[in-house]
């Protein structure tokens, strides 16, 4: 490169630097809960590219807690382990068998996989499930889906005392239930009634889409919960977007302050979303 290119990116660098100022300021001692799918897993480039965001976002006095999923990898050992899965509504049917491998899944590898990338970017992040403090107590879905659950009773203590201590949480979507059962809970529930319970300042759903899609397949940027409404009651929104904006919807009525569902595999997504004046993929408030 030049020496004159050069010093051009640099210059370029130190504006975009004095041009996030404002959000810094603007979210400094905010809690925001980030959604990290498995489909939004990609490589482990992509892991550190996340983990560096994470750890960067604390660094200027965000709290982070990371929620994440894991569908694709609980797949991977069911099929290893020759286990049947199906899905009814978004929802995997859970047997006792494969609660089991949903848990050593999704509190053993993959959560693990995010809190080492986490580390190695310079942060102290600790990975718990739904099950610890009793964070996310749940009761029973429906019957059909057997240990699937829906949480009804959060006490969130554990995470403010983690974010108190510079510790980044990082929490597998796992709970417990009253007679000592363990669920398996879908992530985006799971992260919807964390950020609600935290009354967080954002949510971030990193997912494998851009975004909300309008009518005519356009990314709608701004939305409220009553045009949510207006376009899954026109079939605009449909299939796997449902449950997004459902938790969207139930996070903002829990006292979430916004949502946002973008797409995790573009490089810096979060930063993107919180440090620009682009932002990115769809912003959802009242
Ligand atoms: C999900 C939990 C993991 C998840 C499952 O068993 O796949 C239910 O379906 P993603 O990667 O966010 O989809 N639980 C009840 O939600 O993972």
């Amino acid at each position: 490169m030049k020496k004159q290119d050069m010093n051009r990116d640099w210059i370029a660098t130190a504006r975009t630097l004095s041009q996030a100022l404002p959000y810094l300021q603007r979210y400094e001692g905010a809690t925001v809960v980030i959604k990290l799918g498995g489909h939004a897993m990609g490589s482990d480039e992509a892991m550190e590219s996340f983990a560096r965001d994470v750890v960067l976002m604390q660094q200027v006095g965000v709290k982070p807690v990371v929620v994440h999923g894991g569908g694709p990898m609980i797949n991977d050992l069911l099929k290893r382990l020759d286990i049947k899965s199906d899905f009814v509504n978004g929802k995997r049917v859970t047997d006792k068998a494969t609660v089991e491998v949903v848990e050593m899944v999704l509190s053993g590898l993959v959560n693990k996989r995010i809190v080492q990338a986490i580390n190695g970017q310079g942060g102290r992040a600790v990975g718990i499930s739904g099950k610890d403090a009793n964070l996310m107590i749940c009761e029973q879905t429906d019957p059909n889906l057997g240990f699937v659950g829906t949480p009804v009773e959060m006490n969130p203590g554990i995470v403010h005392e983690l974010g108190d201590e510079n510790l980044i949480p990082v929490i597998a979507p796992v709970g417990a239930g009253r007679d000592g059962e363990t669920f398996n809970v879908n992530g985006d529930t799971a992260a919807g009634a964390i950020a609600a319970s935290l009354k967080a300042d954002r949510l971030l759903l990193l997912t494998d889409v851009a975004g909300v899609k309008g009518a005519e397949g356009e990314v709608l940027t701004s939305l409220s919960s009553a045009q949510i409404r207006k376009l899954t009651e026109d079939g605009i929104i449909a299939g796997g977007m449902i449950p997004k904006t459902e938790t969207a919807l139930d996070a903002i009525a829990g006292g979430v302050r916004a949502v946002v569902i973008l797409d995790g595999r573009a490089p810096n997504a979060c930063l993107l979303e919180l440090y620009t004046e682009h932002g990115a993929g769809s912003l959802i408030r009242d």
